[in-house]
């Protein structure tokens, strides 16, 4: 840095020595350390650095490193202007400023010789002062309202956790008293199941009986009709039934090709030469049954199909007559649509059927193959036909019923008891979590738990409940968002609960989960402020609140003006 000699600076220097305030203080000192500068010596650097000749204070010229003796002029870097401010708050600019042309300070002193024969910077102090002190004044009211009503939140909380407490004392009192008393429940429950079981179990073992009988019912029904279709069967009455018998029968028929192959009644023969009574109703029988009740079932009404038989006397077709030519004398009248079909079924013999028989004949053929489709063949396991049920109720005695009921009745209050004793571990849990909930030094934000608070802006409405968790939902619909559920308090030392944190909120794509920083200022009311989002899914409220209005200092706001 070089001296600069000109008649200007040496008219800024002399004008920059001094003052126009304060005629003993060199210009940017401020008031406690004007004893430093003394006219009538040298200047001693603040940081001991050296000394300089009091001239060279304020002589645009830096001699101390850290840049005392320029404290009116930008001429060090490290040096410090200080503007009184008269009327308003004084300042300390970094002297950088000092002239720069922009007015820093609201009396103009820093831009002391931007326009030195002009006016720059006009002394707007007094304005800017009566308007901070004005609002100063206000927010002080506003303090002072508010710190009175966190008297009322504080005795609110108070008489909070006293209920609360009064209410865990009575639920862990009626918990003990439960407890005591399921276990008479249990008992008296188990005492009135016993006789009750005894009735059941007298009326099951009747079921059980009756089922039983109806089963041999069955099962002899099933052997009657096993045996009366082995005699349809044994042509020739040998007492035994062969692949050829079975070829009779067309409803074996499972191509539906009008004759049953050897193939086709093999695979009811099942592996065997023959049948004998015995293994006819063990093996054959079984899985033929099904094809023979659907063989009764698909035959169609014959007085509709004229003529199928081939015959062309126009008359009801002749019976196909078993190969056998002995007939089935006596066959029971089960069987008769087993015989009425093999004439529908004889497509071979169809030749002189008109067109229209032919169609009609086809789209049965059609029906009967779904029914007798190889690949979909009918369950061969035997089907009782579905009873009616009924309900077992009906048929117990009075005192059955009684016994019931009083058994019922026991088991009723003993769930109930168990239930009650489970909503109550729930309510003594959520309880004593929301008394353990750290709600500020006096317990002065608990009256806020349990309720939220909104703030809408052009795109989002935002929720903050506190102690609970923070949302966001589109303004126009949609659902809610979740910011965070509640964390902690995360105000610096000595200022905690100026901070609410709510954390691990719904995942941002390819970012963080989100999370929502919650100001909290004074306020008179409760009121969610102001919502931004600086960074993608980081979100900043603020939050006025009379939980946060502190008592105000004595004198009140004028003192720090
Ligand atoms: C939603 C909102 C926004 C957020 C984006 C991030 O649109 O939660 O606040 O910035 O998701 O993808």
């Amino acid at each position: 840095m070089t001296l600069r000699v000109s008649s200007a600076v040496a008219l800024v220097a002399l004008a920059s020595l001094l003052s126009p305030t304060l005629a003993i203080r060199p210009r940017g000192v401020r008031a406690e350390l004007a004893t430093f500068y003394n006219p009538a010596s040298d200047f001693a650097c603040l940081d001991g650095s050296g000394s300089v000749p009091f001239i060279q204070v304020n002589d645009d010229y830096c001699d101390c490193d850290d840049g005392s003796d320029e404290p009116g002029t930008a001429a060090c870097p490290e040096g410090k202007f200080y503007c009184e401010n008269k009327g308003h708050k004084s300042l300390i600019i970094p002297s950088s400023r000092v002239n720069d042309g922009i007015c820093d300070c609201c009396d103009g002193s820093d831009e002391w010789a931007t326009g030195l024969f002009t006016c720059v910077c006009a002394d707007e102090c007094m304005e800017l002062g009566r308007e901070a002190r004005e609002a100063a004044i206000a927010a002080a009211k506003v303090a002072a309202q508010g710190y009175n009503i966190k008297q009322g939140m504080i005795e609110e909380a108070k008489r909070l956790q006293q209920e609360r407490g009064e209410e865990v004392v009575a639920k862990e009192r009626e918990k003990s008293e439960l407890e005591a008393n399921k276990e008479q429940l249990r008992a008296a429950k188990e005492a009135a199941e016993a006789p009750e079981k005894e009735a059941l179990d007298f009326y099951r073992q009747l079921e059980e009986e009756e089922q039983r009988k109806k089963t041999e019912l069955e099962q002899l029904a099933r052997d009657v009709e096993a045996e009366e279709l082995f005699a349809a069967l044994d042509a020739n009455v040998d007492g035994v039934v062969v692949v050829q018998e079975l070829q009779v029968r067309l409803g074996l028929d499972t191509d539906k090709d009008g004759v049953v192959s050897v193939e086709e009644a093999q695979f009811f023969m099942s592996g065997h030469e023959e049948f004998d009574i015995e293994s006819f109703k063990q093996v054959a029988f079984p899985l033929m049954k099904p094809y023979l009740d659907l063989e009764a079932t698909s035959t169609p009404d014959p007085s509709s199909s004229d003529d199928l038989e081939g015959d062309d006397d126009g008359e009801t077709p002749d019976l196909v007559q078993d190969p056998s030519g002995a007939g089935t004398p006596g066959q029971p009248e089960v069987y008769d649509p087993w015989r009425q079909n093999q004439q529908v079924d004889t497509d071979a013999d169809t030749d002189n059927l008109d067109s229209e028989d032919q169609d009609d004949d086809e789209a049965l053929d059609e029906e009967d193959e779904d029914d007798y489709d190889i690949e979909n063949l009918p369950s061969h396991e035997y089907q009782p036909p579905a009873e009616p049920v009924i309900q077992p109720s009906d048929r117990y005695d009075d005192k059955t019923r009684n016994l019931i009921a009083e058994a019922d009745k026991a088991r009723k209050e003993f769930e109930d008891a168990e239930r009650r004793l489970r909503d109550l571990d729930r309510e003594l849990n959520k309880l004593k979590e929301g008394m353990d909930k750290d709600y500020g030094l006096d317990g002065e934000f608990m009256v806020l738990a349990g309720q939220c608070f909104e703030y809408t802006e052009n795109q989002y409405t935002y929720k903050m409940c506190p102690f609970d968790h923070a949302s966001q939902r589109e303004k126009h619909g949609g659902g809610d968002t979740r910011l965070g559920s509640w964390g902690s308090w995360e105000g610096p030392a000595g200022a905690r609960y100026t901070k609410m944190k709510f954390s691990n909120g719904q995942g941002c794509w390819n970012g963080p989960s989100r999370s929502a920083l919650v100001h909290i200022h004074c306020g008179t009311d409760n009121e969610l402020s102001h919502v931004t989002e600086p960074n993608r899914c980081e979100y900043e409220m603020h939050f006025k609140t009379p939980a946060a209005c502190q008592k105000l200092a004595p004198g009140g706001p004028h003192d720090e003006l």
